[in-house]
Order: structure tokens, then sequence, then C-alpha cells
């Protein structure tokens, strides 16, 4: 599992070639429930892509069927998974990359942490 921090890294943070890095070691232990969730999302597309850079269009409504039909609704809708899909497609080339899937994942959790910070406005 330590194979793609390596692979992230370099392009997230620019990192001194050949320099030790402190979070290589990171994974080698117990990781926290946070580095456990972000580990998920890397190997949720990476598993999903099977190689490739992107998620195709067949990839990418099976991972969302798959993974979030408990977070999202009409996950059983292929043409509302394949609007979302074109939404996300900000290079328009079709597919899923990893950068449109994390906007997804920043959508999902920006949702989430609105319905769980704004007061339920019926309830009162
Ligand atoms: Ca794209």
């Amino acid at each position: 599992m330590k194979f793609f921090l390596r692979y992230l890294l370099p392009e997230i943070i620019a990192l001194p070639s050949g320099t030790p890095t402190s979070l290589h070691s990171l994974f080698s232990s117990l990781p926290t429930d946070m580095e456990s969730a972000i580990k998920t999302i890397v190997t949720t597309f990476l598993s999903s892509a099977r190689g490739k850079e992107n998620l195709d269009s067949k990839t990418f409504q099976k991972m969302v069927k798959s993974q979030l039909s408990g977070v999202m609704e009409d996950t059983n809708s292929s043409s509302a998974i394949k609007e979302m899909q074109q939404g996300l497609d900000s290079d328009s080339d079709g597919k899923v990359d990893f950068q449109e899937y994390l906007s997804l994942i920043g959508y999902i959790a920006n949702s989430m942490s609105q319905s769980k910070s704004e007061p339920t406005a019926n309830s009162s």
C-alpha cells in the first residue's frame, strides 16, 4: 500500500528527490481514521481505474452504484449518473480523472457538512 504515496506525492507536493520522507513511514504504522478514509478514496479510484488514468463512463457508473448509493440519490439511474459525470468533466474528455473524482468527493463532503451544520428548519 505504500506505492501510491510515492506515486502521488511528487505531484501534490514537490519533495526534493532522494529525501527520506517521514510521510512515507506514516502508513507503516496503523493509520488513523482520517488516513484510512483518504486511503480508501485513493484506492477506490485506482482499483476502479484498473491501471488507467481515468474512469470511463461505464466504470464510473459502476463505481458510483457500488460505492455511493448510501449517500447519493438516483444512483440506480444511469442517466442521472451520466448527467453528474458530465458536470464533473471539467476537461470535457468524457472520462473522470482523479481531480474530477476528487471534485465529486468534495461535493459529497460539502453536502454532508451542510446537512449536519444546518438546523432543520421544519423541526422547531
Ligand atoms: Ca475529464
